[in-house]
């Protein structure tokens, strides 16, 4: 069992970035409780909810939902965690879903993966996800074992409706926008810690060491 820490954490970075792939292994490691909101948004589309068929055309146009909608989405689930810290990875996205957060919780870290763009756009071209669990794979970088198959169900994998390049580059301007003003607002806080460089496995060990460093107790297994 892993000692936990209440740690209330987010995970930055552009689309594509490796939020996602960090993210498990942030939790795999320091059992924190995962919440992405795209996993969120595109689950809600899965199963065909109302609010799902709204934010279809949003999500595949490229642009940022409204922001009191996932707000309320993500503050509504962070309540049913009763214990443990957590990671949010994608939320929040622009200051006003940041200050909707500071008002309930105290975030005390940030990791922001600084990935360069052209790096993204050819990731995001071979990425296939596994939507009921947001487990994603790279024909490149991490395939699954038998292609276009998740290894753990052996459900089909689909490519997001998202990664057209088109979709990315609009992607990536919402996130230039809207969301690096996010990073400042944190590093005003001095919550912000930035991992830089093009490879996900370089990244890694840094933000493990980080998690080690600042949060001893996470990295202490009971006997
Ligand atoms: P999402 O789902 O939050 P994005 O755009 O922030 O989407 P995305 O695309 O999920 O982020 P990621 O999680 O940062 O990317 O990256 P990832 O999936 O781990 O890695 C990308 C690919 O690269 C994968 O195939 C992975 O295997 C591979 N990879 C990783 N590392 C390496 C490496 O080192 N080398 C190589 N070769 N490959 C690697 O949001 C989607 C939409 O939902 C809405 C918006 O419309 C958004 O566009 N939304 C919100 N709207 C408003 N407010 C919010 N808070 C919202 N949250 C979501
Ligand atoms: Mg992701």
């Amino acid at each position: 069992m892993v000692l936990q820490r209440v740690i209330r954490a987010v995970i930055m970075g552009p689309p594509g970035s490796g939020k996602g792939t960090v993210s498990a292994r942030i939790t795999k490691t320091f059992g924190l409780n995962h919440i992405s909101s795209g996993d969120l948004l595109r689950s809600n589309i899965k199963e065909k909810t109302e609010l799902g068929l709204l934010m279809k055309s949003c999500i595949d146009q490229g642009q940022l939902v409204p922001d009191g909608i996932i707000s309320r989405l993500i503050l509504n689930d962070l309540r049913t965690i009763d214990h443990g810290g957590w990671l949010l990875d994608g939320f929040p996205r622009t200051v006003s879903q940041a200050e909707a957060l500071d008002q309930v919780y105290v975030v005390d870290t940030v990791i922001n993966l600084n990935v360069p763009f052209q790096t993204i756009k050819e990731r995001l071209t071979s990425r296939w996800t596994h939507i009921p669990s947001g487990r994603v794979y790279n024909t490149d970088f991490n395939p699954p074992k038998v292609p276009g198959i998740d290894d753990v169900t052996g459900d089909a994998l689909v490519q997001r409706d998202d990664d057209r390049p088109e979709t990315v580059t609009r992607r990536l301007k919402a996130y230039e926008n809207q969301t690096e003003p996010v990073l400042e607002y944190y590093r005003s806080k001095g919550v912000l810690e930035t991992f830089s460089g093009t490879e996900t496995n370089k990244i890694w060990p840094h933000v493990e060491a980080f998690f080690h460093k600042k949060i001893p107790s996470l990295s202490q297994r009971a006997a």
